[in-house]
């Protein structure tokens, strides 16, 4: 049975406009919503661990500056998100209390481990490529406050994605070693990357409703697909192989063909079941505990003043 909408809500949407926090609209439409845009900012400040873990051990002052300004933007895309999702009602506190007792999820992506400098031009070049691919899109969801984050967060993982680039394009290009060190790096993020879509369309729960409604523009295998397309060019560019006997241009789909993902590894980790989900969770859970101090400061300071604004 379709639920029940106000006809103002169904009117923006019929309109292609955006819904604004103050609009009528569905409670499922709300939270809907609040799940994906609360995952994609548990992604973002989780998204920060694997990276910021090579910022004392970057091969250079200039990398190490570069990298220091990536996980500081990431930073930055949560908060966006976080005060998205904070219009539709969500406090912030619920949704990190969802995130640390694991009743929200982060993208699966994050579970993986970073064993070389290379893994952090793999995850520029081929997580921040596949972010934007899915996020641009979501400039035009239907829901304001999240389109409108949207925006600038794209052009940040735009200079992400360049950035790592760049780093593999040294890499692939210095000694033998350094080459082999960027293949390794993209052998072993190149699936994950691919699962990072979601699963296929058939099995993908909430695809249908989200696209009804505009929150999601396009599907997870359409997406996946335009990623593909997209990358094989450059991974040609950078002298590099993406670990894919199956992957074939297809001129009448006029698209590359690609092997079978196995989907099990995504449940897998997304149950929590990947090589470091539990490990990612006890660092974040640690971090929000040592700022407690920070969070009391600021509510101190606040309360102090309201009191003097009510003298
Ligand atoms: N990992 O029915 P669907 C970044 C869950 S980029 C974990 O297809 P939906 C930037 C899904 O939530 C990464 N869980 O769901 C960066 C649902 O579970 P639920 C973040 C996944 O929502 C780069 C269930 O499976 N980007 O952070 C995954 O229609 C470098 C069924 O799936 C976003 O979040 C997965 N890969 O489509 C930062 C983008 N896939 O909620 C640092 C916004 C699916 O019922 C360094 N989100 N699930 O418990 C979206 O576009 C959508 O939510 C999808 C999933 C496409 C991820």
């Amino acid at each position: 049975e379709a639920p029940r909408e106000p006809d103002s809500f169904r009117a923006l949407l019929a309109a292609d406009e955006r819904v604004e926090p103050r609009d009528e609209m569905p409670e499922t439409y709300r939270r809907t919503l609040i799940r994906q845009i609360a995952q994609h900012a548990h992604s973002e400040i989780i998204g920060m661990q694997p990276e910021g873990e090579w910022i004392s051990r970057a091969p250079s002052l200039r990398r190490k500056a570069i990298l220091l300004a990536k996980v500081q933007d990431e930073a930055g895309h949560g908060l966006y998100l976080y005060a998205a999702a904070e219009t539709l009602g969500a406090s912030r506190e619920e949704l990190l209390d969802a995130l640390h007792t694991g009743r929200q999820k982060y993208s699966s992506i994050f579970n993986y481990p970073t064993l070389s400098w290379a893994d952090v031009g793999a995850i520029g070049w081929l997580v921040d490529g596949a972010a934007i691919v899915n996020q641009v899109p979501l400039c035009r969801c239907s829901f304001g406050p999240y389109a409108r984050a949207m925006v600038r967060i794209c052009k940040e993982e735009s200079f992400h994605q360049r950035q790592g680039f760049e780093i593999l394009h040294t890499l692939a290009h210095g000694t033998p070693e350094q080459h082999a060190m960027a293949q390794d790096a993209v052998d072993r993020w190149w699936w994950p990357s691919l699962m990072m879509f979601g699963p296929p369309d058939d099995a993908s729960e909430h695809s249908q409703q989200s696209m009804a409604w505009g929150i999601k523009r396009f599907s997870n295998d359409e997406l996946r697909q335009r990623f593909v397309d997209m990358t094989v060019p450059q991974a040609e560019a950078l002298g590099l192989t993406l670990p894919d006997p199956d992957l074939r241009w297809n001129p009448e789909r006029g698209s590359f063909d690609f092997g079978a993902i196995d989907f099990s590894e995504l449940y897998a980790v997304i149950r929590g079941d990947g090589p470091l989900n539990r490990q990612r969770i006890a660092h974040r859970v640690g971090a929000h505990e040592r700022g407690a101090w920070v969070r009391e400061a600021a509510s101190a300071y606040e309360a102090k003043r309201t009191a003097r604004r009510a003298e």
